[in-house]
């Protein structure tokens, strides 16, 4: 019997965990106590991650396909089908699709880069669009890079005003906190206050002093109302140096609690109350998430957060929104951020931070024309599943000349591809959270190095190979070492791979490195902190990290500023009779954990939430026939006043019919993405919409 330590990489709180193994088999998942971030905390998908280690329906050898028959391959013959697959496809005719588990991995965020640029293609697709970009184009505009995001300080906060979230369900987003339910209990134990502004009475809102019922895709009208609020009271703590506060208040003025209401739902006073309370309080944060991203006003919403947090004195300081420093951390370029650097080819939509919105792939693959769409790698997305019209997307994968997946399932997306590449188990593969440590509340450094070995190439040794396919270039460690590095000697660099020397010579360069005043390296993490290294509360940044032109924050950028029109004139727009947004389950992860039996089944169920009195209103059954714009669904209804009158729910990453997942198919499910629509994004950030969506229901 053997125990080790590693981070759990299933969703973004980084728990550390306890594994007990007998040989290669699991046998037992705790919380690591020693964590001295996570402090033992874990979760059933934690507790599960020797399940789906050991999944029997996981690939374990690379398959090529051959008409609807799919062979298992030995790697040289995988690799040499990828090789024929991309031969004749030109740069420009190749897209990639980078999906959510991508940002958990090494491999996902040390070589996606380079892979997208051994594709030689703009065609860039990720996840991101359908979830977090809008805050990186708001934080990109106002302080000038779009990983310059805050996060609420919920560990000294005094007021936590939380939109769009349920850390009860997600275990938190874009605010990396492990046990972020303990969190939110001791802020409201040490005499703290917590509102929750949700179109669902979620376990987070029981949670809370205060719920707020918002009407879904409208939260900018009510952070506009609290802005407008901050200024006509006279409510104003500008601590920071700022530009653009008059055009603030200029632009929020259209938006008087009184007449946002009709908009959002949310009672005048109730919104004059919250602007009171956010500026009275010794120190508050606002706080939105995906209920609020994933929406048409997606990015004014963003920004409108931390607008109100620089206008109440929030910004930056301790118990306010504050910017991590983690430990990987390099220089950034002071280099105003811009999106539209370039244009997709059939909607002409603004390209942002590199990518394009995923809402516009079938597009690119389906019009005809001078650099449509031949090729498409994915690497740890199921589009298929988690895009707006999914459905017309699985489509268009049928019309790709040539299809390869990085991938550990064969899945909805999957099954399209003429070759899926499987990485190995989790224990074989070395973990470290480049990107959620951006987000943490305390700055954190953990290295789980693997603990077994790989019966084949790790994914960072998979991309790899697809990059010297790709580019008929080799050697991509050495060459982004050499760059990174300067000056030092890379042969003091540690670590039996290239992925953890680039993680060494990041460390060393980082905010606590070796190579900058510091002492941390890769051998000092791994060998004296396998429990993880805690490197404090969160320190104030500003100006130093502030890389906007004027070197100040830019309170209102021209683009945000004008998009703030189109909130104006929806102000008397009218509201549809029914609106569909989504929602997590504590026991889920997006697409690709229903084929662990213990999660799914009892509360995990894909089920349309819909308020009692609306089902009595239309005398529905216990199921209804949904229809949107773009499709239409039959689902079984779950009647619940937690949910508000004209609103419906249901989750995201079902409908998992015929796929060759014992458990998953035998709860198949149905996917909400047949209703979204590809066509409505949120403009500034290309973001898809999937709350808010107009549908109407029937009896079936
Ligand atoms: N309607 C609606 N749609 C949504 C959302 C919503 O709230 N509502 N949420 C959106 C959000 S926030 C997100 S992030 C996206 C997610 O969108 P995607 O990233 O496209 O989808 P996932 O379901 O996360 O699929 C992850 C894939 O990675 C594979 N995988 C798992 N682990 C690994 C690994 O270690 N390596 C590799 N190579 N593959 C692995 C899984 O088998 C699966 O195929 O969905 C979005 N779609
Ligand atoms: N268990 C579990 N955990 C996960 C995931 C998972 O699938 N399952 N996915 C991971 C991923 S990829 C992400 S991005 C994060 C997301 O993490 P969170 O942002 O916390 O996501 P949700 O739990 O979906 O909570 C979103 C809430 O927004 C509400 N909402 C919907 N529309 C609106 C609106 O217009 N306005 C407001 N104010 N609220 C609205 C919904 O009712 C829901 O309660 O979770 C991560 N963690
Ligand atoms: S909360 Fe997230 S990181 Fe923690 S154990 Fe659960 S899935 Fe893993
Ligand atoms: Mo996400």
């Amino acid at each position: 019997m053997t125990t080790v330590h590693r981070t759990c990489p299933l969703c973004e709180a980084v728990c550390g965990l306890t594994i007990t193994l007998e040989g290669d088999h699991v046998t037992k998942v705790t919380g690591d106590r020693d964590d001295p971030f996570s402090k033992g905390f874990i979760c059933p998908k934690g507790a599960s991650l020797g399940r789906l280690d050991e999944d029997p329906d996981r690939l374990s050898a690379p398959l090529v396909r051959e008409g609807d028959q799919w062979r298992e391959v030995s790697w040289e013959e995988a690799f040499a089908a990828v090789a024929k697959g991309l031969k004749d496809i030109s740069g420009p005719e190749r897209a990639v699709y980078l999906g959510n588990p991508s940002a958990h991995s090494m491999a996902g965020s040390l070589y996606g880069g380079a892979l997208i640029r051994a594709l030689g293609t703009r065609n860039v697709f990720s996840a991101s669009t359908a979830d977090q970009m809008p805050k990186h184009v708001a934080s990109g505009l106002m302080f000038g890079h779009p990983m310059t995001i805050a996060v609420p300080d919920l560990d000294r906060t005094d007021f936590l005003l939380m939109l769009g979230a349920n850390p009860l369900e997600s275990n938190g987003s874009l605010c990396t906190a492990p046990d972020f339910p303990g969190r939110l209990k001791a802020l409201r134990k040490r005499g703290g206050t917590l509102v929750v502004v949700d179109p669902r009475r979620t376990r987070t809102a029981d949670l809370a002093d205060e719920h707020v019922f918002v009407r879904p895709g409208t939260d900018a009208f009510l952070l506009a109302g609290i802005a407008h609020t901050l200024f006509a009271e006279n409510l104003l703590n500008v601590a920071l140096p700022v530009e653009g506060l008059a055009e603030v208040e200029a632009v929020v003025k259209d938006f008087p609690p009184q007449v946002v209401e009709a908009a959002c739902g949310v009672p005048a006073e109730v919104t004059v109350r919250l602007a009171r309370a956010l500026a009275a309080a010794p120190t508050a944060a606002v706080y939105a998430r995906i209920g609020t991203c994933t929406a048409e006003f997606g990015t004014v919403a963003q920004w409108l957060v931390d607008v109100i947090n620089v206008l109440t004195g929030n910004l930056d300081r301790p118990g306010g929104a504050m910017f991590p420093a983690p430990a990987t951390e390099g220089a950034r370029r002071r280099k105003p951020y811009r999106t539209g650097r370039w244009t997709s080819r059939v909607r002409g939509l603004k390209e942002t931070n590199g990518e394009l919105p995923v809402a516009t792939l079938a597009d690119e693959i389906e019009t005809p024309g001078e650099g449509r769409v031949r090729a498409l790698v994915t690497v740890a997305g199921n589009p298929a599943s988690s895009a707006p019209n999914a459905k017309r997307l699985a489509g268009a994968l049928e019309k790709l000349d040539f299809m390869v997946s990085v991938d550990i399932y064969l899945n909805e997306t999957t099954r399209h591809a003429n070759v899926i590449l499987p990485p190995p188990r989790l224990l074989a593969t070395g973990h470290y959270d480049f990107a959620l440590l951006n987000f943490a509340v305390r700055n954190y450094a953990r290295y789980s190095p693997p603990v077994m070995a790989a019966d084949g190439p790790s994914e960072a040794e998979i991309l790899i190979r697809l990059i010297e396919i790709a580019s008929g270039f080799s050697g991509v460690d050495d060459l982004i070492i050499g760059q990174l590095i300067g000056d030092h000697d890379p042969g003091e660099l540690d670590g039996e791979t290239g992925a953890e020397r680039r993680l060494d010579a990041m460390l060393r360069l980082g905010p606590y490195g070796k190579w900058n005043g510091g002492d941390l390296t890769l051998r000092k993490l791994r060998d004296e902190h396998p429990h993880g290294l805690d490197l404090g509360p969160l320190k104030p940044r500003l100006p130093e990290i502030l890389t906007t032109a004027s070197g100040r924050v830019e309170l209102a950028p021209p683009e945000i500023v004008e998009d703030v029109a189109r909130l104006r004139e929806r102000l008397s727009a009218q509201n549809p009779e029914f609106v569909l947004i989504g929602r997590r389950h504590l026991r889920s992860n997006n697409s690709w954990l229903h084929n662990i039996g213990p999660l799914v089944g009892g509360t995990n169920r894909c089920t349309l939430q819909i308020n009692p009195e609306d089902v009595a209103r239309l005398g529905l059954g216990d199921h209804a026939l949904i229809r949107s714009e773009a499709g239409e669904l039959t689902v079984p209804l779950e009647p619940t006043d937690k949910i508000m009158p004209g609103v419906v729910s249901l989750p995201h990453g079902w409908g998992h019919d015929g796929l060759p997942q014992q458990v998953a198919s035998g709860n198949a499910g149905v996917n909400v993405n047949v209703l979204t629509d590809e066509k409505i994004i949120d403009p500034l950030s290309g973001n898809a919409v999937f709350n808010g969506v107009p549908v109407i229901l029937c009896r079936v």
